[in-house]
């Protein structure tokens, strides 16, 4: 893990346009790079991990007609639950070991007002019981069973998350597995998305169905507050992807929001959170853990233990919907 290599670079139309990262850190002498308030905030602006431009597009269509940052990622990452061909998220996700489809999802307001659910099933739409369960209870998480009744009770419809191809690949993994869970380094379509609305306030949101073949009854790191999602309307926000375990271990998204607090730049601060994972893990290469931020500035930054990792940035500041990679090698 000595060779580290950092690339970020974008494409569809970006070349020659100054990253807002960029312009907005500077190197005094004798002084690591600090960050320099921007005069120009940019927002709105979307962001999500990997390369779902339907999902930025889809946030971006609410953010630009002046809704807001909680509505912009609620339907920003439904289109990635709705999408059968996406098997790590909502409907067509991939099962646990028992062959059930268990979905996991948190979101996240500008005033730090959160809902969650966890081991959800037979619902195409966890982020928005999770939404329901913010504003209609006085609860944050709710899980299993319980939560589903509590999403029929909020008028969500009950619908089979398996599809043809789920259901036989699950088929498949039955006959060579023994029922043993691995980290699957490939299972990487968990959407966390973060936005800024016109009134420059923050929200995020985060969802999955979780490590295929997990122990039936596994809970990652995307329902929890502070470890796959955490918004600080002050400073910033911070998503996950990976292995969850790592990310809960380390309470990830809350330690990247404040490294930002303490004068780090969100691609800094993914660096750094993704730094201490890998210290923990030297020589392991069988996992991939990633992070996505935000400021309040509009600063992005994204940092990930797998090649090719990318993620969706979408703004009006003339590099619309465009694709970054950043990773760590
Ligand atoms: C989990 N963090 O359940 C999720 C999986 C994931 O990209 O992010 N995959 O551990």
């Amino acid at each position: 893990m000595e060779r580290r290599k950092f690339l970020k670079n974008s494409s569809l139309g970006t070349v020659g346009i100054v990253s807002a990262s960029a312009l907005a850190s500077c190197k005094t002498e004798n002084k690591p790079e600090a960050p320099m308030t921007i005069s120009t905030p940019i927002r709105p602006i979307t962001v999500c991990t990997w390369n779902f431009h339907n999902a930025t597009a889809k946030a971006w269509e609410v953010l630009n007609s002046g809704g807001t940052s909680l509505d912009a990622v609620e339907q920003g990452v439904m289109v990635e639950e709705a999408d059968v061909t996406n098997e790590t998220v909502g409907k067509g996700g991939r099962p646990d070991r028992d062959g059930n489809v268990t979905l996991d999802a948190c979101i996240m307001d500008k005033d730090g007002n959160c809902g969650s659910v966890v081991y959800l099933q037979n619902i195409v739409h966890p982020v928005s019981v999770a939404r329901k369960v913010m504003e209609e209870t006085p609860h944050i998480i709710l899980a299993g069973k319980a939560a589903e009744k509590f999403a029929y009770e909020q008028g969500f419809q009950k619908e089979d998350l398996l599809t043809e191809s789920t259901r036989m690949q699950y088929g498949e993994w039955l006959k060579t597995s023994k029922y043993e869970t691995t980290i699957n380094i490939e299972n990487h379509d968990t959407i966390g998305m973060l936005a800024i609305d016109k009134n420059g306030d923050i929200a995020g949101a985060c969802t999955t169905s979780g490590m295929a073949y997990k122990v039936a009854g596994r809970v990652g790191d995307s329902p929890i507050i502070g470890a796959g999602l955490y918004v600080d309307n002050e400073v910033g926000g911070a998503t996950a992807t990976g292995v969850g375990e790592e990310v809960i271990r380390t309470v990830g998204s809350f330690l990247i929001v404040e490294l930002m607090r303490q004068g780090m730049s969100p691609q800094e601060a993914c660096e750094e959170g993704v730094k201490r994972i890998m210290k923990k893990n030297e020589g392991r290469k069988d996992f991939q853990i990633g992070f996505l931020a935000i400021n309040k500035q509009g600063e992005t930054g994204g940092y990930c233990v797998h090649p090719g990792f990318t993620y969706r940035e979408y703004t009006e500041n003339g590099h619309d919907n465009k694709e970054v990679s950043s990773f760590y090698e």
